[in-house]
């Protein structure tokens, strides 16, 4: 089946099937998946689309934003819009205790942060509790998007003790990097992994629509004294990551 024949409105869009820019973007992803409209290929024109459904313009607008928001379609000046390839789905071991950086650097991949906060602050209750600190102790907080080859990945919300950490802005890439160079890198570490739906902020961030799948993972590292160094909170894409632990008798 072609492009042209797969968007004809009959069967598929219709009065009760929720807003209309949702259900093209539904009918896309179908076409996306089953590989009616393949990887790397254009899209019809957005022109051409209102013809074929019989939408505004507008409403095809808001569908192919959202494609593009989710990381299927990409946007070319000049040249149109693209199908993207999909992003192949990660393996993360839970046996090792590795940084983002050094994850995505195994597997050839560049990274970048688009930074949300990095400071000193006062700390929350939680952060209190969590790092053991004491009455009027600050704490040392960054919080970025992750990206790799240039996709955004994670979010991350980090927070450690001033002395462990004295300058946030020194981390420009790598935190681990720069807690090693400080003698402060972590040598364990509890991770708890739950499953979570996007709320829509985050979504935004992360590039991805709102209530997609995601694992939320807290870790607490330690150093090699025992004492805490470092609270994290991460919000893992779920269409990219797979965590695997392994097990022994
Ligand atoms: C990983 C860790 C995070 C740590 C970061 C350091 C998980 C779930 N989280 O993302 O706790 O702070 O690596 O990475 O693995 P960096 O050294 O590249 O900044």
């Amino acid at each position: 089946m072609n492009a042209v024949d797969f968007l004809q409105p009959e069967g598929w869009l219709g009065k009760t099937g929720g807003p209309r820019y949702v259900q093209l973007r539904r009918r896309l992803e179908l076409g996306i998946e089953t590989g009616v409209l393949p990887h790397n290929s254009s899209l019809p024109p957005e022109r051409e689309i209102a013809e074929i459904t019989c939408l505004s313009r507008v409403t095809v607008r808001k569908a192919i934003q959202e494609l593009v928001r989710e990381g299927l379609i990409e946007q070319r000046q000049g040249s149109g819009s693209f199908i993207r390839k999909p992003m192949a789905r990660m393996e993360q071991s839970l046996s090792h205790l590795t940084s983002f950086t050094e994850d995505m650097g195994r597997r050839g991949l560049d990274t970048t942060s688009r930074w949300l906060e990095r400071g000193v602050f006062l700390p929350t209750r939680d952060e209190v509790a969590a790092l053991s600190l004491r009455e009027g102790d600050q704490v040392a907080r960054i919080c970025r998007i992750r990206e790799a080859g240039g996709r955004p990945m994670a979010l991350e919300r980090a927070a450690l003790p001033l002395d462990i950490l004295p300058n946030p802005l020194e981390v420009t890439t790598s935190l681990y990097l720069v807690l090693e160079r400080l003698g402060h890198r972590p040598t364990s570490a509890i991770q708890k992994i739950s499953a979570k739906n996007l709320e829509s902020r985050e979504a935004d961030l992360l590039g991805v629509a709102e209530g997609s799948a995601i694992l939320s993972i807290e870790r607490t590292s330690f150093l090699k004294s025992g004492r805490v160094a470092e609270l994290t909170r991460s919000l893992y894409r779920g269409d990219a990551y797979d965590f695997v632990a392994e097990l022994r008798l």
